[in-house]
């Protein structure tokens, strides 16, 4: 029988779908696959649905968590990951995660449930009543509203572009309950959805800033490369290796740059990190923003003025602290391309007594290093226990190391090697403790690699209750926390009466319990020897587990690597 025509139906007759469905629709035919995110009103059903729909929907117990994980996604994939709450407590709960990926330039998309728009506008006391949109706004990259089911294929559409193409970023997108159960032609409605068609284009560099930039690389007596987060979010492994090795410049690895190329390459100049960045002349910047994780560009840790070579896809970026010399701005693959083709065999060879001298620096301290990771101390230091850990990657360097904390950060940072792109997450620009536990779940999910989580007990508690999600999911995460049972120190004596310094907290606590309470493995470590056991039996397994691993309460130092950054009181009792 011939199909009567659409247009032809009465309105009852013609097939029908609503606001639930097209945001669900839209999502899948932009390759969405999995949602993270915690329910309640008015997503509950929504996540139902998408769930039905064959979407993979990663509940938290708490949505800072559930950001996390999007935005740690978005970076591993360059594709925005998803977040869903509800509305106003649950949407701000996101929000310090969606602020945090703009920051670390992650894309994402928060997306929320929000009340009605009339009720919020005269401010007449909704549930959870919150004018979200204007919240949002100013952290983030990009706020999008949707009223009315026709405009979702739209408003996906934007948030999608806006999260992924020049620099990235966080995106909120903003979908009040109405929303969800309005109802159109099915039809009609799905002629409304869009697919992206190429989300983040090339964006080519000039001719001129390549010839500036290779003809000032060649000037160059010094040169040094520093590969930032943005290189490693940019997938362009080949390219950058090629330039790297071609040209023979040493380069430096920014803590998420870790692994681009492999942190024990002959080029690598991560251990003589002081020596280069004070005595390079010419510095190429690609990926990495010149801000206090780089003082600046300028001071006394770059012993003076540099010329700057500065590849990133943001204009703006360039001349934010000191004069770039040489701005190349487009997407880091088509620059280092670019670059490449006026690179000859020899033509930008640093002088051998420059690479000499970062060698010989770099083998020194390396040298210097290696009897205390192989330390047997009881109780346990951060460098014993870290030298195993060291071991644990460089045996499998396809696990995804997610590292937070003070100490615990900054000392596994500087030991422990990568060798594969990507592989290392961690507290990126704002140094935000809380994104364990999250990162550990998108890293797992997205990559189906085992992780490694190496937590400061004080880092741990931020999220730590996503253990539970770990062990619901059965995650092959095993997480370390470093317990020397206090932030920076367990040692701390308030003076003053019987309460705690606020820097400590209870002494030998057992983590590993915790673990044990949602059927994961648990395992309390005091030895280096036990903790490699232990590590290597839970990668071996894929099981989740949690080792508590017993450091010295007296190991580590205060604010680990930047305690400089703490103002001083001048009239403090010494
Ligand atoms: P790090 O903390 O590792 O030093 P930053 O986060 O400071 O790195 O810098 C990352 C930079 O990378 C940002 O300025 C961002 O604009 C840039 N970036 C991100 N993706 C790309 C890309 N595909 N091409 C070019 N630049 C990019
Ligand atoms: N809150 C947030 C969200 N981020 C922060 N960075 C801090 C507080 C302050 N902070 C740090 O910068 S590190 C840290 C805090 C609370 C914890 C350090 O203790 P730890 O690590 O146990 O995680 P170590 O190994 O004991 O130093
Ligand atoms: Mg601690």
């Amino acid at each position: 029988m011939a199909s009567v025509p659409a247009e032809k139906l009465s309105e009852s007759q013609r097939e029908q779908t609503d606001g639930f469905n097209l945001i669900i629709d839209a999502l899948k035919l932009n390759g969405v696959k999995t949602i993270y995110g915690v329910p309640g009103i008015p997503i509950t059903d929504f996540g139902r649905m998408a769930q039905a729909e064959g979407i993979r929907v990663i509940a938290f117990r708490h949505e800072q968590h559930a950001g996390n994980a999007a935005a740690i996604a978005g970076y591993l994939t360059k594709k925005p990951g998803i977040c869903l709450t509800v509305s106003a407590p649950g949407f701000l709960n996101g929000l310090t995660a969606l602020a945090n990926a703009t920051t670390n330039c992650f894309p994402m998309i928060l997306i929320s449930g929000s009340s009605e728009r009339e009720i919020v506008d005269l401010q007449q006391g909704d549930y959870e009543e919150m004018d979200q949109l204007a919240i949002a706004k100013p952290l983030c990259k990009a706020a999008f509203r949707i009223l009315h089911a026709e405009d979702i294929g739209v408003g996906v559409a934007r948030a999608i572009r806006a999260a992924v193409s020049g620099r990235p970023g966080g995106v909120y997108l903003d979908l009040p309950a109405k929303l969800f159960g309005q109802v159109m032609d099915a039809a009609e409605g799905a002629a409304s959805l869009i697919k992206v068609i190429d989300p983040a284009p090339a964006q080519i560099p000039s001719p001129e800033s390549v010839e500036r930039a290779l003809s000032l690389l060649q000037k160059a007596e010094r040169p040094l490369i520093i590969l930032g987060k943005g290189a490693s979010y940019s997938q362009a492994d080949d390219e950058i290796r090629a330039l790297i090795e071609k040209t023979g410049i040493p380069f430096l690895p920014m803590s998420m740059g870790k692994g681009i190329l492999p942190d024990t390459h002959a080029q690598c100049a991560g251990a003589a990190r002081s020596l280069v960045l004070k005595e390079s002349d010419v510095v190429m910047l690609i990926g990495a923003r010149l801000n206090w994780l780089l003082s600046q560009g300028k001071g006394k840790p770059w012993g003076g003025r540099k010329q700057f070579i500065h590849i990133d896809i943001e204009p703006t970026e360039m001349d934010s602290n000191v004069e770039i010399a040489a701005p190349v701005v487009g997407d880091i693959g088509s620059c280092v391309s670019a670059l490449l083709e006026g690179i000859t065999e020899d033509s930008h060879k640093p002088s051998s007594e420059w690479t000499d001298a970062v060698k010989a620096k770099k083998d020194a301290n390396i040298a210097k290093m290696a009897p205390r990771l192989a330390n047997d101390n009881h109780p346990m230091d951060f460098h014993g226990a870290l030298g195993v850990l060291r071991t644990v990657i460089k045996e499998r360097p396809d696990a995804i190391l997610v590292n937070e904390g003070a100490n615990t950060l900054d000392l596994a940072r500087g030991i422990i090697d990568m060798y594969k792109p990507r592989k290392r997450l961690d507290v990126g620009t704002w140094g935000v403790m809380g994104i364990g536990m999250g990162f550990c779940v998108a890293a797992a999910i997205e990559t189906g690699k085992p992780v490694l989580a190496i937590e400061g007990d004080s880092a741990f508690g931020f999220s730590g209750m996503e253990i539970e999600t770990i062990c619901r999911y059965n995650l092959p995460v095993c997480i370390v926390v470093f317990n020397n049972g206090g932030i920076y120190r367990g040692t701390d004596v308030n003076e003053r009466s019987s309460d705690p310094a606020w820097t400590t907290f209870v002494a030998d606590s057992r983590y590993d319990k915790m673990m044990e309470a949602f059927g994961g493995v648990g395992v309390h470590a005091t030895t280096p020897a036990e903790l490699k056991s232990a590590v290597d039996a839970a990668m071996d397994s894929g099981k989740p587990t949690l080792i508590n691993a017993a450091i010295n309460p007296a190991a580590g130092s205060e604010s680990g690597r930047i305690g400089n950054l703490n103002p001083q009181s001048k009239l403090q009792k010494k």
